[in-house]
């Protein structure tokens, strides 16, 4: 995945046309665009070959099983055109490793959950979010998922995995977080969802975004 506008939109909408329509819009400003449950249940698996023709696609699957479901359900993930899956870190090791052997027959990449960004992620996870990004880190996954809501999680996320490990960040705006003070922690990508699918004009807001994810860069932020 490259890094350069530091941006993946979250499709959580449920109409294939709309979602379409909102890819083409903000391809430019996006170097992802993450696919979860809302948009596959509704309209199929087939969306993740149509929408990576416009950006590289992450399934938001979360998997969190035994080793063997997880292995199958990855390589389904890989088979169905996706660049990347994420998985849950919580059920340990041997599920992650499933994972990523899956993912390195396809030559795809693994991003693993290590704490979540909502309230009650800080009640059972936060906890352990350590641990996992270390296990993350030291089984070869490509990237973790950590809170832009909680910017000095990931700081501290960071610290611990150097530079061995890419960090995606959810909970820019709708949820409360800012992206350039995530992107000033250590995460190479913000995840944007409702505040640019919700917005009148999604193809502005990404825009927006994008302008001050460059700012922050330049050290103007
Ligand atoms: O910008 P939003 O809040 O509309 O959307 C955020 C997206 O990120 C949405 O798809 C969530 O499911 C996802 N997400 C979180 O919001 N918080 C997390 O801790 C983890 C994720 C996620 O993507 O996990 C992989």
């Amino acid at each position: 995945m490259e890094r350069k506008t530091r941006m993946i939109l979250a499709l959580d909408v449920s109409d294939r046309e709309e979602a379409l329509k909102i890819a083409e819009d903000v391809s430019e400003f996006v170097d992802a665009i993450k696919v979860g449950y809302p948009l596959v249940l509704a309209t199929g698996l087939e969306i993740i070959r149509e929408l990576a023709e416009f950006a590289p696609i992450i399934a938001d699957f979360k998997v969190a099983d035994i080793p063997n479901t997880n292995r199958l359900i990855c390589k389904q993930v890989f088979e169905a055109g996706a660049d990347a899956v994420i998985v849950q870190g919580f059920t340990g090791r041997d599920s992650l490793d499933a994972c990523i052997e899956v993912a390195s027959e396809y030559r795809r990449d693994v991003f693993v959950v290590s704490e979540m960004s909502h309230p009650g992620g800080a009640e059972f996870l936060q906890p352990v979010g350590e641990a996992i990004a270390r296990m993350a880190s030291e089984a070869g996954a490509f990237g973790l998922v950590a809170p832009a809501t909680r910017p000095e999680r990931v700081k501290k996320i960071r610290k611990i995995i150097g530079d061995k490990l890419t960090i995606i960040s959810p909970g820019v705006g709708a949820q409360g977080g800012r992206a350039s003070d995530v992107i000033a922690a250590g995460a190479d990508w913000v995840i944007v969802g409702r505040s640019i699918y919700k917005a009148e004009l999604p193809k502005e807001a990404a825009s927006e975004i994008a302008a001050e994810i460059e700012a922050e860069l330049r050290g103007e932020g």
